[in-house]
């Protein structure tokens, strides 16, 4: 049985890390029977410090991308395998625009915002013991404002960020157009990795400008909240 190493729900998500969602999405779209292991502990067995990981007949694999490969490697492609050379190359773009830069945006969001940093701060180390209730998420929050100044995301201004995750909003707004799935038939890999990004601005119960500016694409909120009724019904 595959186990799919995760954090573990918050926010009204599977789980705050949307390629996390991207995993357990792909698996249940795909019909992968799997075991979601929850728990911020398995952070000390992720192969390269970051989830998810799988492990999988002994086969250990990290990172979305790398585990999504597996798996079609591994159980064949049934979301793929009928798309043709020229819109696997757009799910190859847009999926690298949502890891590369819409991860980014909602990163600042969640961690530097403070419409929602003061719930994150909660979900993630309200239960710490003081002082480390107070000293661990000061240390946390520094670190991401570190990565995000080194991937460069962070030299922004807020306007500016958010201006950047609105021109990716509106691309997959776009793109979708009024169509079910994002190419049509049935979910692909993009429609996997759409819900895991726009989901993860769209659900959570925050206010900040770019969540609403997420909610404001009326054909996102729908996809969103088909693919839930679907592949996640409460
Ligand atoms: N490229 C990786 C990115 C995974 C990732 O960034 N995971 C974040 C959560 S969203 C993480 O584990 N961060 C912990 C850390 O950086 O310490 C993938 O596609 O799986």
């Amino acid at each position: 049985m595959i186990k799919l190493y995760a954090f573990g729900p918050a926010f009204g998500l599977i789980d705050p890390s949307p390629f996390v969602i991207k995993v357990d999405f792909y698996l249940r779209a795909a019909g992968l029977e799997f075991l979601r292991v929850p728990g911020f502990q398995n952070m000390r067995g992720a192969p390269k410090g970051k989830l998810p990981y799988i492990i999988d007949n002994g086969a250990v694999v990290a990172d979305s991308a790398f585990i999504v490969s597996y798996l079609k490697a591994e159980y064949g492609d049934p979301l793929d395998g009928g798309l043709p050379a020229e819109q696997k190359a757009v799910v190859h773009a847009f999926t690298k625009m949502m890891d590369e830069n819409t991860y980014w945006c909602l990163v600042h969001d969640r961690w530097i915002n403070n419409a929602c940093w003061p719930a994150v701060r909660k979900e993630f180390f309200g239960g710490l013991p003081w002082p480390l209730r107070v000293l661990v998420p000061m240390a946390a929050q520094r670190r991401v404002k570190k990565s995000l100044y080194i991937h460069g995301l962070g030299r922004h201004s807020d306007d500016e960020i958010l201006d950047i995750a609105k021109r990716d909003l509106k691309a997959l707004s776009d793109y979708l157009g009024d169509k079910e799935w994002f190419f049509g038939k049935g979910p692909t890999t993009l429609d996997v990795f759409a819900f895991a990004f726009v989901g993860g601005l769209v659900i959570p119960p925050f206010h900040s400008r770019m969540a609403e500016a997420a909610r404001s694409f009326p054909n996102l909120v729908r996809f969103v909240e088909r693919v839930k009724a679907k592949y996640y019904p409460a």
